[in-house]
């Protein structure tokens, strides 16, 4: 089975806007915003009404940067999660019950506690390029095999 999903980043000059996420799957890791794209909605909308509903604000335009599948051992289900960028918004973050909105500096992204996959291709999100990629977890913590690449 496959789900897809969208994540967001806002990346505004030499910051990038996260969130904590406060409760469901990634609890207590600092993420883009997104969420399954329910019927009816193409994955840019869904992508735009994730960014609302987690962190209050409306995005005019996203970019498609990338498309990363994650599969976790010992679990059919296929997560392809389409990863957008914008860096105009209209409104100011604020915190819902999802999550904790927070600027934080490029060099100082906090890749401890975030999921392991996102060192390896946020590098290539902040460099503007568009990548494809394959993780497969064993647990939530361990990569057991990596597949990034370039497009
Ligand atoms: O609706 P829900 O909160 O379950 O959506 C999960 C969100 O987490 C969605 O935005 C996609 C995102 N996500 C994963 N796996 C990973 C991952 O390995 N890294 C990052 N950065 N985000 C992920 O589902």
């Amino acid at each position: 089975m496959r789900k897809i999903l969208t994540l967001a980043i806002i990346h505004k000059g030499d910051k990038v806007l996260l969130g904590m996420k406060k409760r469901g799957f990634g609890m207590g890791r600092w993420n883009g915003f997104g969420g399954k794209v329910e019927g009816g909605e193409t994955i840019k909308e869904a992508a735009k009404r994730e960014i609302l509903e987690e962190a209050g604000i409306t995005v005019t335009k996203l970019f498609a940067a990338g498309v990363v599948e994650f599969e976790f051992k010992g679990n059919q289900e296929t997560l392809e999660v389409h990863i957008f960028r914008a860096s105009e918004f209209e409104g100011e973050p604020q915190e819902t019950e999802e999550m904790r909105p927070q600027w934080f500096d490029i060099s100082e992204i906090p890749f401890s506690e975030m999921w392991a996959d996102d060192a390896h291709w946020f590098p290539l999100f902040l460099a503007g390029k568009k990548f494809q990629g394959r993780f497969v977890f064993d647990g939530l913590d361990t990569i057991k095999s990596k597949e990034l690449t370039v497009v």
